[in-house]
């Protein structure tokens, strides 16, 4: 061996080397730097020797051989306590899931109570104004790190339209729902406002050069570059068996095999980032967060903020009605023979089983309100800024981990492919003391909920009256949504029919959208819409322009009004044409781009009359 490296090793307190544990390490120990040197130390003190099981002699493959301790290098660095901490908390974890431990042992789940709001009612209306006040003072991160794997797409998930009518994608409506706030906002301050809000877009290497791309060609879609952030989250090491033995990537035996440690990172990597305290220091008041593909979730935002103002919550969970076994998490308030007490989102595959051991014999069910009691967490959470540094201060943004293998039989010592240890941003509040204020704001579904998330095979099985949560039914969603809006508005819109698009059967409303800038809160809405208005169920409305008032317009068949924002334009009178009509197509049609295919149908546009 060579002197430096005996030297190194005995620095390292390694003198024997490592010919015992890890002969074909030790034979390539030479090629290694000092640091790296100190990785493998650490990886065969942590009982991970396998992984040099098949290394080859010096000669053969070197760089891999060194790439596969910069991955090392970057998995250590990128974790709280490094890669010591991930495999001895991944033992804990995995032992207790062996034992079947129940994660929250010792706690009673019971109902919680929060707001509850109903869209055009007064304390809607003054909920809804406080938020646009309050929303100058907003930062929005959207996680959109992962890879939707149950939805099956090949692009990402904020690429994809939020409805095919204008084909507008999910990041471009957040962006300009976000840009219409800010407008909205500032013009109820009191002198100049230059406010900008910042928006962070939380990415993973799966997720961020597309992301990046798709804002780069398409300038931000209006927003100033400065104003956004992508801080791109790291991946964690798989675990193969009880012993957390970390995984070799099946197709390279110089790599470790890694997947997405989840939306709970974004906590630290905003804390790191030092982008909280800038936005303190610049007056900054609250952080809202939310997800890739839920194409309402913007019209629950001003109100549920005006709640979380007023009612000065430091954290505030949006929430809708959740049916019985619905895979969303449910908001629970659990309570510990201690005396502790938190309210918390208990996740879908947890909320069963822990009813089950605490009294509940039936488990998850409906109760006679046709919903679960528990309100379904859709994961848009509300911090208030100055508690959340404080907390994040303390915890550095670590939040509580899971682990969810897949085992291979009920002796439960072997997986059926690697696992990995997990966090989700919505166990923040876990670790907060019982003196935070953490409340949740419960929204009509139909108004704030519409994700996208199952395959069309997956969705087609899904039990009758449970959502889909599709491609098909987040589009139909947006159409039912604002045809409900319009309704509660004043105009006369018709009932919806059903049709089935691959294999489900949903409603099919009024193809009809908007533009933020044109209305972002209800009473925009109805400042802009008066008189005797209708329109028939096979029509189709696209409002572009700011400044559109529609007054005794009667619509049969298809209506694009797009005007310059600075024009202010009357629509009104009878418009019918031949329209637009929806024609089905089969989900195994590769003819068909995927993003259709996915949701079942196109749109034929056969007449139209514009403005
Ligand atoms: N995400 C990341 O940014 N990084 C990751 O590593 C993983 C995800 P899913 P799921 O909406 O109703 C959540 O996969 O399992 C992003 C809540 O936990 O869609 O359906 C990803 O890009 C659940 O309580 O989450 O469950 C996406 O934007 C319930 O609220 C987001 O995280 C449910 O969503 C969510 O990822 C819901």
């Amino acid at each position: 061996m060579a002197s430096a490296v005996t030297e190194k090793f005995s620095e390292l307190g390694i003198d024997g080397g490592f010919e015992a544990s890890a002969p074909n390490l030790q034979r390539n120990l030479h090629l290694l730097s000092v640091e790296q040197v100190e990785l493998a130390k650490v990886l065969v003190e942590m009982g991970q020797t396998h992984l040099f099981e098949h290394w080859d002699e010096p000669g053969v493959d070197d760089e891999e051989k060194k790439a596969f301790f910069d991955q090392v290098a970057r998995l250590n660095s990128s974790y709280p306590g490094g890669l010591v901490s991930y495999i001895k908390t991944a033992r804990e974890l995995l032992a207790d899931s062996k034992a079947g431990k129940n994660p929250f042992d010792g706690f009673t789940p019971s109902v919680p109570t929060g707001e509850t709001l109903t869209l055009g009612d007064d304390s809607f209306m003054s909920f809804e104004e406080t938020g646009v006040k309050e929303v100058q003072k907003a930062a929005f991160v959207l996680v959109a790190g992962g890879l939707g794997e149950r939805l099956g797409y090949n692009g990402i998930k904020v690429a994809l339209p939020r409805e095919t009518t204008t084909g507008t994608c999910f990041l471009q409506h957040y962006i300009e729902t976000i840009l219409a706030l800010q407008d909205a906002s500032c013009k109820l301050s009191e002198g100049e406002c230059q406010t900008k809000i910042p928006l962070v877009i939380m990415t993973s290497d799966d997720t961020h050069s597309r992301t990046l791309e798709l804002l780069e060609s398409n300038y931000y879609f209006g927003m100033e570059p400065t104003q956004v952030k992508l801080l791109k989250q790291e991946k964690v090491a798989c675990l193969d068996d009880n012993d957390a033995r970390l995984a070799v990537e099946p197709r390279n035996k110089y790599r470790i095999q890694t997947k997405p440690h989840g939306h709970g990172d974004v906590h630290s990597l905003l804390y790191s980032s030092g982008l909280l305290n800038e936005w303190s220091d610049a007056g900054l008041r609250w952080v809202l967060f939310f997800q890739d593909t839920n194409g309402l979730l913007f019209n629950a935002i001003p109100a549920s903020l005006g709640v979380s103002y007023t009612r000065q919550y430091h954290v505030n969970s949006l929430a809708v009605p959740r049916k019985a076994k619905e895979a969303i998490g449910g908001i629970t308030r659990l309570t510990h023979a201690d005396g502790r007490s938190m309210v918390i989102n208990v996740e879908y595959n947890q909320l069963d089983p822990l009813l089950r051991a605490t009294g509940f014999p039936d488990g998850d069910v409906n109760c006679e309100t046709g919903y679960s009691p528990f309100p379904g967490n859709i994961n848009q959470l509300i911090l208030e800024l100055g508690p959340y540094i404080e907390e994040l201060t303390k915890t550095g943004g670590a939040i509580k981990e899971f682990v969810n293998p897949k085992y291979k039989d009920a002796s439960k010592t072997s997986f059926k492919s690697s696992t990995r240890l997990e966090c989700m941003m919505q166990d923040y509040p876990q670790t907060l003391p019982p003196s935070a204020r953490v409340g949740f704001t419960v929204m009509e579904p139909w108004l704030a909920y519409a994700p996208v998330k199952n395959n069309p095979e997956d969705s087609a099985k899904v039990p009758k009256g449970n959502p889909y949560h599709s491609a098909t039914s987040g589009e139909m969603f947006v159409y039912r949504a604002n045809s409900l809006i319009l309704r509660k508005a004043g105009v006369q819109v018709a009932d919806p029919v059903q049709h089935v698009f691959n294999g489900q059967e949903v409603e099919v409303w009024p193809r009809i959208t908007w533009k933020p800038k044109w209305a972002v809160t209800f009473k925009e809405v109805k400042n802009k819409v008066s008189g005797s208005n209708s329109i028939s169920q096979r029509s189709t409305l696209v409002i572009k322009g700011r400044n559109i008032f529609v007054k005794d317009l009667s619509l049969d068949g298809a209506l694009v009004i797009d005007v310059a924002d600075d024009k202010e334009v009357k629509v009104e009178g009878s418009v019918q044409n031949k329209g637009w009509i929806l024609e089905n197509v089969d989900y195994k049609d590769t003819s068909v781009p995927e993003e259709l295919r996915i949701r079942g149908f196109r749109i034929n546009k056969i007449e139209t009359t514009g403005v």
